[in-house]
């Protein structure tokens, strides 16, 4: 059995505070110093698991060494968790995290949260052209529509989990992954434009469901909070952390260790901090438990077994699985996969 990394598609936002982890690093200068998150299942032909982050895609592709982008070129089936350009997909991920038919926001939440929520998202529709960081002011607010619309537009037919989901990249730090497309929806256009045949692992309701059930007072209680640490923000007595940058640092950074095995434990929720009180500290945690067991344990495993599946059915194929890369378990075995990097290549046979 292969056990792969795995994405958690909370984005990355959702990790909050930079974790003792997650060390800053030199970005390499030259195509031979760079690492990548490039595995290779040894069989003949070929089948290559690739690590993703999901911001966007230009922020990372120039650091992604040239083994890798061959590894994909060279693959003849492509797979993604989900396929994120397909208008199927997006619809069965929209309806997913609806509210039940007829149901609005403002019925579910109690009326202080739901006033709170709405001032928050009016904020951030005011300021999204400026955070957004480009230097064309038409472009900007353009840009800062077009998002605005597509992710926040019906928010008030979507479930408060994904209120909670959407707060957490909605940030100043973290719409700026967004200006161009993901890194993943990235490489399933060029998978596309080089005539390959592309799939998903996963079902938009395996990834979409665990979230649906949080229990609704463990989600008002999130939710409360992220808006709290989020007004505290706007209001400018709280600072921004900049953990994102730092993951996109790292991922280009070629810097495993810190990306997947040095994540503390409490990382989804942002917030979880000494300032909690024991009583908010164990619900938070008991949520963040929660989260981690559905969003990446259960996933992994079962991921691994359709990639498995893949590979004994198709024993003639060249395989180039594209998952998002996060802390997960130690069972990558080296047996069954090498990591490969530039310099590698020059003792191992890696093509
Ligand atoms: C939000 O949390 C604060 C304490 O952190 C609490 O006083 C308040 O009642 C909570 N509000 C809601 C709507 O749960
Ligand atoms: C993030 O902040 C830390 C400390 O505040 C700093 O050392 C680090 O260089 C910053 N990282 C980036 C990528 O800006
Ligand atoms: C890792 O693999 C070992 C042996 O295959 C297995 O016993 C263990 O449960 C796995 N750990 C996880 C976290 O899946
Ligand atoms: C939070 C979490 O899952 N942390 C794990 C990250 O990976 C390392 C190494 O496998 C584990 O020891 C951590 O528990």
């Amino acid at each position: 059995m292969l056990w792969l990394f795995v994405l958690v598609t909370i984005p990355c936002g959702m990790g909050g505070r930079a974790s003792p982890g997650l060390a800053h690093c030199e970005l390499p200068k030259k195509q031979r110093d760079l690492n990548s998150f490039l595995w290779r299942v040894h069989r003949d032909p070929p089948a290559f698991l690739f690590g993703t982050i999901h911001v966007s895609y230009d922020l990372v592709w120039p650091f992604i060494p040239k083994n890798a982008k061959r590894a994909l070129e060279q693959s003849h089936d492509v797979y993604f968790e989900l396929e994120l350009g397909e208008p199927a997909t997006l619809g069965a991920i929209a309806s997913c995290q609806k509210l039940p038919q007829g149901q609005r926001l403002r019925e579910v939440l109690p009326a202080s949260l739901y006033t709170r929520l709405k001032t928050h998202l009016d904020y951030v529709h005011f300021m999204l052209p400026t955070w957004l960081g480009l230097a064309n002011r038409d472009t900007a607010r353009r840009h800062a529509e077009y998002l605005f619309k597509t992710f926040v537009g019906d928010w008030e037919r979507k479930r408060p989990v994904w209120l909670l989901v959407l707060l957490n990249w909605l940030t100043e730090a973290d719409v700026q992954n967004h200006r161009a497309p993901l890194l993943d929806v990235g490489l399933a256009h060029m998978a596309a434009a080089g005539g390959k045949r592309t799939g998903a692992v996963e079902r938009p309701e395996e990834q979409c469901l665990p979230l649906n059930m949080l229990s609704p007072s463990k989600v008002l209680f999130a939710l409360n909070h992220t808006l709290q640490m989020q007004e505290m923000i706007r209001v400018g007595s709280s600072k921004a952390t900049n953990s994102t940058k730092e993951l996109i640092n790292n991922y280009n950074c070629g810097d495993l260790s810190s990306i997947i095995f040095q994540q503390e434990p409490s990382q989804v929720l942002g917030w979880i901090d000494g300032s909690l009180s024991p009583d908010d500290a164990f619900v938070a945690h008991s949520i963040d438990h929660y989260l981690r067991q559905e969003l990446i344990y259960k996933r992994n495993a079962r991921m691994a077994q359709r990639v498995y599946s893949l590979l004994l059915r198709h024993p003639d194929k060249s395989f180039f699985f594209a998952f998002g890369v996060a802390n997960t378990t130690e069972n990558i075995t080296e047996s069954s996969t090498t990591s490969i990097n530039e310099k590698q290549k020059k003792g191992k046979k890696c093509r």
